[in-house]
Formats: structure tokens, C-alpha cells, sequence
């Protein structure tokens, strides 16, 4: 990985500024030093390392556009992309864990808490000195969330939680749940639940064979006593938690290209050292039309991507475009984590090339934020005008 060269075909660098560039080789900088060298091993293990969340603070990669004043990094949305896509580039668990924590818990409680839980909760969560979570699958809904269970009542001065989530990234060693509940008129809104609140438990989720550096698990609300204080209040119904998906999904956009953009660049190298028939693997055809495919597919993915950001910043972006992003990009890195597979041989499934951990991990990364069919299916929605999930 100490040799890895960002693939740019299209001069795309030309649209970014010295502050982007400057973020982006930081942040590869640290990729290599801190998550490259033992990724392998992690996985191998299903180790989560606690330890990279304070690292993750350090660097600003959590809620890189929350403003300063709440701990966060106050850039725009070409900088996040370009953060998820660095930190994917080392592994999508690892990026899992970022984003979850900025799109997912931190941009809530920005974006709908008062301004006492903003103060309380984001600068700790910036930091990495708190881990946070995003409670909104259910084990019975998980494509349609509106159908959740779980549920909380007014109990005069305080509500009273009751149901379970599943599928948590973080949840087992999260400090902070942000989780998403029916009142008792069936209207969702989410609470900040927290670790230590009695009847709440976060068991842990084993035997995946994808994201095993990540830590997933589940929320279970037995009884929980929730203060009043910890609704968000700034917003209700499922749009709320739709909103956060918008902003994660739209960092997936950019960090399973940074997944793509690795195994691409171990291809290259590998058809260039690799000799059969006393030639290098990469002077036959079939050869250089998987890797000529690649680099088509990435450049098109970083286009689509850099404008994806430009109208974030613009407020502009809608969910559809946000979706067709984070399909394309993702089957755009299954595809090329595949191809690339194929072309290390045998030694493609070793440990020693990053193509086989990416491919498992991106088949949750297809899976969550919305499935792939999902994603096809709001694009048919905005495109008839009939929606086709019912
Ligand atoms: P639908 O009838 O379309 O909408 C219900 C209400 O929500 C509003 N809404 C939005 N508002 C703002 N922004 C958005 N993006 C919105 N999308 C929907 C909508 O306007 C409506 O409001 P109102 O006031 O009219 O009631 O909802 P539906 O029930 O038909 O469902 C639509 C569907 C299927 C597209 C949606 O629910 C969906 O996207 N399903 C996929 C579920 C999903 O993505 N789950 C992700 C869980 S979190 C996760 O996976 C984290 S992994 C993180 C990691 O480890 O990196
Ligand atoms: P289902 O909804 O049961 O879907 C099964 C299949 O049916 C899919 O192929 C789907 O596309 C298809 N399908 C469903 N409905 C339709 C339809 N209307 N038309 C056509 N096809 C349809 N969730 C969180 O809330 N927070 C997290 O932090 C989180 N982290 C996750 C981490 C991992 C590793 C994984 C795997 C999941 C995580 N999730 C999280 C959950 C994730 O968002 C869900 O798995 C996802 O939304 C799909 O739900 P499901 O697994 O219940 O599948």
C-alpha cells in the first residue's frame, strides 16, 4: 500500500482545491500508517480496534461538516467525500464506523437537537471520546422502516422505551444510541438513549464473513426509562432518519470508489510483476481490457461524485441523485473487486492483496443504507412518478 497511486484519468484533481488535496493526503497519510499495515490481521480476527475511534477524532474524519463551533470540522462536501474515500480505500468497516458516527449520530443531533444536547453530545462525539450509533432496522424492518415496532410512551416525566434494532454498526461498544421510535400516535422520532440506561443492552452480532473489522450488534429496549431531554426535537416522522441516510449515503458514494480505486491499483501492479507464458500477465488482451474497464468505471464514479458534492454544498442534490451515486459506485466496486480478484490468480484470495476483503465487505455495503434494489427502485419512483415499493 506504500505504493498505491490514486487513479485521476481525467485530470479530476484540476476540479478540487489545495484544501481538499491538502485533506485528501492527510488522511491517505494516515490510512497507510494506522489501518493498512494491520487491516488484514483485524479482519482475520473480527477484531474491532477501539483504539482507531480517538484516531478518527484526531484527524477530523467524524462529522467533517458539522460547524466548528461543535467540534466538527466545518468543510464542505467535496472534503467528506474525500475523507470516506480515503478511509474506505483501507477498508469499508473502518469507513463504517466514521460514518456512522458524522452522518448518522452527529448530523442528528446537529440538525434536530436542541441546542443543549448539540453542546452536550457533538463535541465528545467529534473527539472519538464517544462512539455513537444509528438505531433504525428492526429485525421485522429492515427495507421498510415506516413498519418499525419499537416504541416509547409519556410517562409524565420521563418516556418509556420498549422494542429492538438490529444490524447496528458500533452499537456493542457505542456510548450513545441515536434511536428512531413510534410515540404512542405512531409518529417516529428519535432519542438519544445512553449506554449505562437501565434495561438497555447492545449484544453483539458474530459470524460475519464482511465487515469484520467493524463491531455490529443490536438494541434492545426493555423498559428503558428515557429522559424528556433526550427527544430531538427539531423534527418528526420518517423523514428525519431519511435525511441522515441522504448525507451517508452520500459519503458510501465516494468510499466505495476509494474500495475500487485499491483493488484497481493492486491489479495494475500485480499484471505488470506477474510473468506467465514468459510475459507479464498485463501485455494480454483479455488483461488489459478488466484493468482499460476499471479505470472507465472510476473515472466515471469520480464525476458523478465530485458533481454529487458540488450540489450538497448547494443544498441542492435530491435523494434520487443521492441514490443513483451510492448504486453505481457500490456495483462499480463489487464489480472491479471481482475482476481484480481474477486477475491476482490464486493469490487473490490471500491475505497478502486487499481485493477479496474489499469484495465481502462491500456485500454489506451494497445491503445497508438502502438496499440495491431499493436504490433502483427510488430511481424508478422519481423517474415515473409511481412509486413501487407497496
Ligand atoms: P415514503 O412514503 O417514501 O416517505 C415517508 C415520509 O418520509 C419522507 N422522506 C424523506 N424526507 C426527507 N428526505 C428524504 N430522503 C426522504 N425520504 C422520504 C417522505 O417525504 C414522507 O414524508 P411525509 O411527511 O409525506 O410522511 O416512505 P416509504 O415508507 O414508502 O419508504 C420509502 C423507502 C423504501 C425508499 C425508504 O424507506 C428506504 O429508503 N428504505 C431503505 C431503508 C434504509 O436505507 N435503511 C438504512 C438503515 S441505516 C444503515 O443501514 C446504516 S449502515 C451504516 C454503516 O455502517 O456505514
Ligand atoms: P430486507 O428488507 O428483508 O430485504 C431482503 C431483500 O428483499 C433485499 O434484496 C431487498 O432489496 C428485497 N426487497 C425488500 N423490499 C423490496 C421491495 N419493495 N421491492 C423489491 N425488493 C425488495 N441499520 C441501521 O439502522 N443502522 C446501522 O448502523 C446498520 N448497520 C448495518 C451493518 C451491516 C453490516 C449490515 C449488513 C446492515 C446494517 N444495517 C443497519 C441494516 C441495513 O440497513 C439493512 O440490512 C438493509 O436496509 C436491508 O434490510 P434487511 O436486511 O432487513 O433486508
Amino acid at each position: 500500500n506504500d505504493l498505491f497511486e490514486s487513479p485521476d484519468f481525467y485530470q479530476i484533481d484540476d476540479l478540487l482545491t489545495e484544501e481538499h488535496k491538502l485533506i485528501r493526503g492527510s488522511i491517505r497519510d494516515f490510512v497507510k500508517k494506522e489501518i493498512s499495515p494491520y487491516i488484514e490481521d483485524w479482519c482475520q480476527n473480527a477484531h474491532f480496534p477501539y483504539e482507531i475511534v480517538k484516531k478518527f477524532g484526531d484527524i477530523g474524519a467524524f462529522g467533517p461538516t458539522i460547524p466548528q463551533e461543535y467540534g466538527g470540522g466545518g468543510l464542505d462536501y467535496i472534503s467528506y467525500g474525500l475523507i470516506m474515500q480515503e478511509v474506505e480505500r483501507g477498508d469499508s468497516g473502518m469507513r463504517s464506523t466514521a460514518s456512522v458516527q458524522g452522518s448518522l449520530v452527529m448530523y442528528p443531533i446537529y440538525k434536530f437537537g436542541s441546542e443543549e444536547q448539540r453542546k452536550k453530545y457533538l463535541p465528545k462525539l467529534a473527539s472519538g471520546e464517544w462512539l455513537g450509533c444509528f438505531g433504525l432496522t428492526e429485525p421485522d424492518h429492515g427495507s421498510n422502516p415506516s413498519g418499525m415496532v419499537t416504541n416509547f410512551k409519556d410517562m409524565g416525566d420521563h418516556y418509556l422505551l420498549n422494542g429492538a434494532k438490529m444490524w447496528i454498526s458500533n452499537s456493542p461498544k457505542a456510548d450513545v444510541a441515536v434511536v428512531w421510535a413510534k410515540n404512542e400516535e405512531g409518529r417516529i422520532h428519535g432519542l438519544i438513549v445512553e449506554r449505562g440506561m437501565e434495561g438497555f443492552s447492545t449484544p453483539e452480532t458474530h459470524g460475519k464473513w464482511s465487515l469484520r473489522a467493524s463491531c455490529t450488534g443490536e438494541l434492545v429496549f426493555d423498559n428503558v426509562k428515557v429522559p424528556k431531554e433526550n427527544l430531538l426535537p427539531g423534527k418528526s416522522g420518517l423523514g428525519a432518519p431519511m435525511m441522515c441516510l441522504d448525507s451517508a449515503r452520500y459519503g458510501i458514494a465516494w468510499g466505495a470508489i476509494g474500495a475500487a480505486m485499491d483493488c484497481y491499483d493492486s491489479a495494475r501492479r500485480y499484471s505488470k510483476e506477474r510473468i506467465q507464458f514468459d510475459k507479464p500477465i498485463g501485455s494480454f488482451q483479455l488483461v488489459q481490457k478488466k484493468l482499460s474497464e476499471m479505470l472507465t468505471e472510476i473515472t466515471k464514479a469520480q464525476l458523478l461524485n465530485w458533481k454529487l458534492g458540488k450540489m450538497m454544498d448547494e443544498g441542492k442534490a435530491t435523494t434520487a441523485q443521492i441514490s443513483m451515486a451510492k448504486r453505481n459506485s457500490v456495483e462499480t466496486a463489487l464489480n472491479i473487486a471481482r475482476e481484480a480478484r481474477q486477475i491476482h490468480g490464486g493469490m487473490g484470495i490471500t491475505g497478502e492483496y486487499p481485493m477479496m476483503r474489499h469484495m465481502m465487505n462491500l456485500e454489506s455495503v451494497v445491503t445497508y443504507e438502502g438496499t440495491h434494489d431499493i436504490h433502483l427502485l427510488i430511481l424508478g419512483a422519481e423517474i415515473t412518478g409511481i412509486p413501487a415499493f407497496k
